[in-house]
């Protein structure tokens, strides 16, 4: 049975549009909060199968979408190649050693031995794919990984950051470390997605959400050819498992025609204008997204803006999706709301 959702991602004609939303399984819900509350830390819910499974789920059963994504985080590979990632209450991801100069670089872990170390992310995904498969749905199961560029920018900052001032006096005064460091965590990349793979994942996503920090000229020399890298490596092992890029905040590079690449799916954020990214991408690939997430606020702001994608896009080579991660304080009602409406425009029974 083929999934819908791999199916639009693919580009085959569906019954209806699918929706699923970044950042669904989250914050929002109080079913989230509970999970991780027993697994006592969010760091600890990542490491424990059974609880990271049940939370990818429970988007399904409350808000009703037509996909799943995987629970983890895109800074377990950083961890795994040696960086000790923690979780400060009230400020985020934290790194204690940040990387400033090659020698840092030369005491992580590498290709295999790190992806090789994430076997609770891999367990996690069997868990789901029997799950998935047991309820004899049409649930397609979404991979991911963090894009190398902003996997480093959290590697070399040490946490995140508004100005990315180290990774950008890097990238000018030391390229060449900046892209050591990229090839390091690109093939890491490459073997962890792999392994996502073998263990049931149907999608592979690659969220590339600091994008916009690199200046146009200079975004595909950093960041875009390591994301093809990723793309050629696993397209050239599993061609029938689709492929969606999120490069968030990069609509100069979007114009100038500076997109290439063998992937599936491009996904729009939601400062880019999705009738632009239709005339320039929608022929060569299927777009995803991509309303402003801040308009799952109200309702009627949400219900205009999918009518508007949905005219836009015709039903068409699109899947519904938010334009970036919803947040925390959304009321879960509207995060329905949303959900219900993308399936009413496009005719889901
Ligand atoms: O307090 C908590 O419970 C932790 C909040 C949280 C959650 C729910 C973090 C910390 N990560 C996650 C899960 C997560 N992260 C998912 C789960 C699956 C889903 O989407 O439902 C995914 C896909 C991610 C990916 C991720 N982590 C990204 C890329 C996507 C994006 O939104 O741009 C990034 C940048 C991160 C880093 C990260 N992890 C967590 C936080 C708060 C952050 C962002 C920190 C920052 O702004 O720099």
């Amino acid at each position: 049975m083929s999934k819908i959702f791999v199916d639009a991602c693919l580009g085959k004609e569906t019954e209806y549009t699918p929706v699923w939303m970044m950042r669904q399984a989250g914050r929002y819900l109080p079913e989230y909060m509970a999970v991780r509350a027993d697994a006592g830390d969010f760091l600890s819910l990542c490491h424990a199968p059974q609880k990271a499974a049940s939370v990818t789920i429970q988007p399904l059963d409350i808000v009703g979408v037509d996909a799943a994504i995987l629970f983890t985080d895109i800074l377990v590979i950083p961890d795994e190649m040696g960086m000790d990632l923690s979780f400060v209450k009230g400020e985020g991801p934290k790194f204690s050693d940040p990387l400033t100069s090659q020698a840092d670089l030369d005491r992580l872990i590498g290709g295999k031995e790190a992806s090789d170390k994430l076997t609770y992310v891999y367990d996690t995904i069997k868990l789901l794919r029997k799950e998935l498969d047991e309820r004899g749905d049409e649930i397609a199961l979404i991979g991911f990984a963090g894009a190398p560029w902003t996997l480093a920018t959290y590697m070399i900052e040490g946490q995140g950051t508004k100005t990315y001032n180290l990774c950008k006096k890097m990238m000018y005064s030391n390229p060449e470390l900046l892209h050591n460091i990229l090839r390091e965590v690109t093939e890491v990349v490459k073997l962890y997605m792999e392994r996502q793979i073998e263990a049931g994942i149907d999608v592979v996503q690659i969220f590339d959400s600091w994008a916009a920090a690199i200046e146009p000229s200079k975004y595909d020399e950093f960041s875009w050819k390591y994301m093809v890298e990723i793309c050629d490596y696993l397209k050239s092992k599993y061609p029938n498992i689709p492929i969606i890029m999120f490069p968030k905040g990069v609509t100069p590079f979007i114009e100038r025609g500076g997109v290439y690449g063998n992937f599936d799916v491009f996904g729009v954020d939601w400062g880019t204008s999705m009738a632009m990214a239709k005339d320039k991408l929608g022929d060569k690939y299927v777009l995803q997204g991509n309303m402003e997430p801040c308009r799952l606020y109200d309702q009627k702001a949400t219900t205009e803006c999918v009518e508007a994608l949905h005219d836009i896009m015709g039903g068409k080579r699109h899947i519904f999706n938010l334009g970036h991660g919803i947040l925390p304080d959304v009321p879960v009602e509207n995060a329905k709301h949303f959900v219900s409406e993308c399936q009413r425009v496009s005719g889901k029974k």
